[in-house]
């Protein structure tokens, strides 16, 4: 960690609640990929790997008021805004009271009217332009202190969509946030076939905005950057785009073998920099925590965790006779 808890004013309380919260997601995931197993998910995704950044960018938006436009990554970034593991749970078996879509979507479509959690569609870099859209809308209401934040992949950068969505902000100089998870691969292609420079960052320049570059593994990095470009937004000073260099710890999906394309050692290597070791070994430094607490800190999430599959398992799926709700045309 290059800064610490006093210089950004976080408290201990937050440090606390992040880590448990970033040990929860990570648990959550484990759970998804037995599901998978067992024949009781269809499709997972992982966000494992990604909890500094989600968490990070959590602390320093104004949940509830600001709008979040994240893509399937954030399950992670779902839990750091309030949801909860069982609404998660009950989302990836898709059951009727899955908050996401009353069990309609495949896992990874999270949204929620209350957290103005906005749900988009598996269509790489197409939320942008809600995002875009929303900011625009801001305007035109004239709601100034209002933000747009969304979150994509650096594979998403190569879309036409991101382009016209980000481009059109640049013009506009509207209060949106956009913030790139570079995992440094698109499913199985690397950052180098879809990024033609060695930081996405560098693109903002060509859309009129400034470019960041943090570690997306250290979640104070994340913070602090989060917090400028979200004061910027809405101050009135426009967009940024901010890029958390990061990686994913698993494979895509559940349809997905890594080792087809990545090496162990490779694996391995990120491992060591995993956002909730750094986290931990930070907090017991700074004599805030001890290894027993953080083992304490993991029975609980397991618990919880193991109450919530519970609880999913046992919940109703959708009557037959919703079948035809929500469709138009
Ligand atoms: C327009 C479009 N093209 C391809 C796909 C298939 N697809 C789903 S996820 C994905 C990878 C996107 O990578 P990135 O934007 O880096 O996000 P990451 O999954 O690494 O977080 C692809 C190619 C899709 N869903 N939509
Ligand atoms: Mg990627």
């Amino acid at each position: 960690m290059t800064l610490t808890h006093e210089q950004l004013d976080l408290t201990i309380e937050q440090l606390h609640e992040a880590l448990y919260g970033m040990i929860l997601a990570r648990t959550v995931d484990d759970r998804l990929w037995q599901l998978s197993r067992q024949g009781k998910a269809h499709f997972v995704i992982t966000s494992a790997g990604h909890e500094a950044t989600q968490f990070g960018f959590a602390w320093a938006m104004d949940v509830g008021h600001d709008y979040i436009v994240p893509y399937y990554r954030d399950m992670a970034l779902a839990l750091a805004i309030g949801q909860t593991s069982l609404d998660l749970l009950l989302h990836v078996m898709a059951k009727r009271d899955d908050p996401a879509s009353g069990g309609r979507q495949m896992f990874g479509h999270f949204s929620s009217h209350d957290l103005r959690f906005v749900g988009g569609s598996s269509s790489v870099g197409s939320h942008i332009v809600h995002a875009v859209g929303l900011a625009l809308g801001f305007r035109a209401k004239q709601d100034d202190d209002l933000v747009a934040v969304t979150f994509f992949g650096e594979g998403a950068t190569a879309e036409g969509a991101w382009h016209e969505g980000i481009n059109f902000a640049g013009i506009h100089q509207l209060p949106v946030v956009f913030v790139c998870e570079n995992n440094q691969y698109a499913i199985s292609i690397h950052a180098s076939k879809e990024v033609p420079v060695p930081d996405v960052a560098t693109k903002a320049e060509g859309y009129g905005m400034p470019g960041v570059v943090v570690d997306g593994n250290d979640i104070f990095a994340v913070y602090e950057a989060a917090r400028d470009a979200i004061n910027r937004a809405r101050s009135g000073e426009g967009p940024t785009l901010v890029e958390c260099k990061t990686y994913r710890l698993r494979p895509h999906s559940n349809a997905d073998d890594d080792s087809k394309y990545r090496s162990a050692e490779e694996v391995e290597s990120w491992r060591r920099q995993d956002p909730i070791l750094r986290l931990s070994k930070y907090m017991i430094e700074h004599n805030l925590l001890t290894q027993s607490a953080i083992d304490t800190l993991q029975q609980q999430a397991q618990d919880e965790v193991d109450q919530a599959t519970r609880e999913a398992e046992a919940a109703p799926n959708p009557p037959l006779d919703s079948l035809y709700d929500h469709l138009y045309g």
